[in-house]
């Protein structure tokens, strides 16, 4: 019977990451699993605790908040007499979903951390939307975690295997699941890939994310919405949070996503539009740009019908989009760095006057 650590993803390699940061082992190890405003909660060995920043991280999360506990984090805890409680260290990420948190703006927000599958979902009470799907994709892609497309609500879709079908002929080699709560079909595949790890569900509000993974804890331990309480727009889930399961493994339920942009997204991009890539590294020219090029094995493609031109423009749309954000994620950095350099120039001005 593995412990609760073990069953939450700790292991051998953790622990000697672990070791380096606190050699004397005066420390708890932790994952987070809930983050308010400055508190965290973490689950240990021992049960939960709530913990503020220690001095180390406060310095890194004033330089990027992206590094501040994300749910996900595996933590090293220190416990104090008065029995308050701080994190100490941050275990490097294997894994982070990060997104822009508006189109156009270079602030990025940590979703998730340490998670091995990325589950885009939607309700089959609505028509998925492609874009969106291949947006979460892109993001999945992005984390360094395995991606897979949930259609959930089965129950309510007469042609819920077609939806899934036609998605699976757009979206090159991401997997999808046809699952509802309602008469348990397809949980299985998602228990099985939260019990290999740690899965975070991605989507819109109301597309069942919470009821997901109450079906896969088995009890409701998180609130979904009400039939009563059922009203546009409403976001039922407030805050993002990872529930261990019985049988090993987690699942991470996040509030719903209403602007999915790009965090830096090439690499997520490349990866969710492979067919698209392999075709455009075939063309003649390095530089092409698929405008009538001769050699061009992108509009060859568009013309024998094998790359659809929704998926085209879309693979445009997203590839802009992510070299967008490179950019300014770039000026970003340079303006940080330009501060330090002011700073620098500054004392030196300062220490070269006082000589
Ligand atoms: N028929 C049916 N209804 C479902 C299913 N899954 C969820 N629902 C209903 O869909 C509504 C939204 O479900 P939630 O789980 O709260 O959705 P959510 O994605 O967590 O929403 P936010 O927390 O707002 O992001 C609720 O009324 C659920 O009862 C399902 O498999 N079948
Ligand atoms: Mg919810
Ligand atoms: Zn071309």
């Amino acid at each position: 019977m593995p412990d609760l650590l073990t069953s939450l993803g700790w292991d051998d390699t953790w622990a000697a990451t672990a070791r380096t940061l606190d050699p004397h082992d005066e420390h708890v190890v932790a994952r987070v699993v809930r983050v308010d405003r400055g508190l965290s909660t973490l689950l240990t060995a021992g049960g939960p605790v709530r913990a503020g920043l220690g001095g180390g991280p406060l310095d890194v999360v004033a330089h990027d908040a992206t590094l501040g506990p994300c749910v996900g984090d595996w933590a090293l805890v220190r416990p104090w007499p008065d029995d308050r409680a701080t994190v100490e260290h941050l275990l490097p990420r294997r894994t982070c979903v990060v997104r822009a948190m508006a189109s156009g703006r270079s602030e990025v927000q940590a979703l998730a951390a340490n998670v091995t599958s990325v589950a885009a979902v939607c309700g089959l009470d609505q028509m998925p939307s492609v874009a969106r799907v291949e947006r979460l994709v892109a993001l999945a892609w992005e984390s360094g975690a395995q991606p897979v497309v949930v259609l959930t609500k089965a129950d309510l879709a007469a042609d819920a295997d077609h939806v899934a079908a036609d998605l699976v002929a757009e979206l090159a080699g991401v997997d999808v699941d046809v699952c509802s709560v309602e008469d348990g079909r397809g949980l299985d595949a998602l228990r099985a890939l939260a019990a290999a790890g740690t899965l975070a569900l991605l989507g819109s509000s109301g597309a069942g994310k919470s009821s997901l993974a109450n079906a896969l804890v088995g009890a409701d331990v998180l609130l979904t919405r009400g039939i009563r309480s059922d009203g546009r727009g409403r976001h039922t889930s407030v805050r993002r949070e990872l529930v261990p399961l019985p049988g090993g493994g987690a699942v991470v339920d996040t509030p719903g996503l209403r602007q999915v942009g790009l965090g830096s997204g090439a690499e997520g991009v490349a990866a969710t539009f492979g067919d698209v890539e392999s075709l455009v590294a075939s063309c003649r020219f390095a530089d092409c740009g698929h405008d009538g090029e001769p050699g061009c094995a992108v509009r060859a493609a568009l013309d024998d019908g094998s790359l659809t031109v929704r998926r085209y423009e879309s693979w445009r749309a997203l590839q802009r989009e992510a070299a967008y954000m490179a950019r300014r994620s770039d000026a970003r950095l340079r303006a940080a760095e330009l501060k330090v350099w002011k700073r620098r120039t500054r004392e030196h001005r300062g220490s070269a006057r006082r000589r």
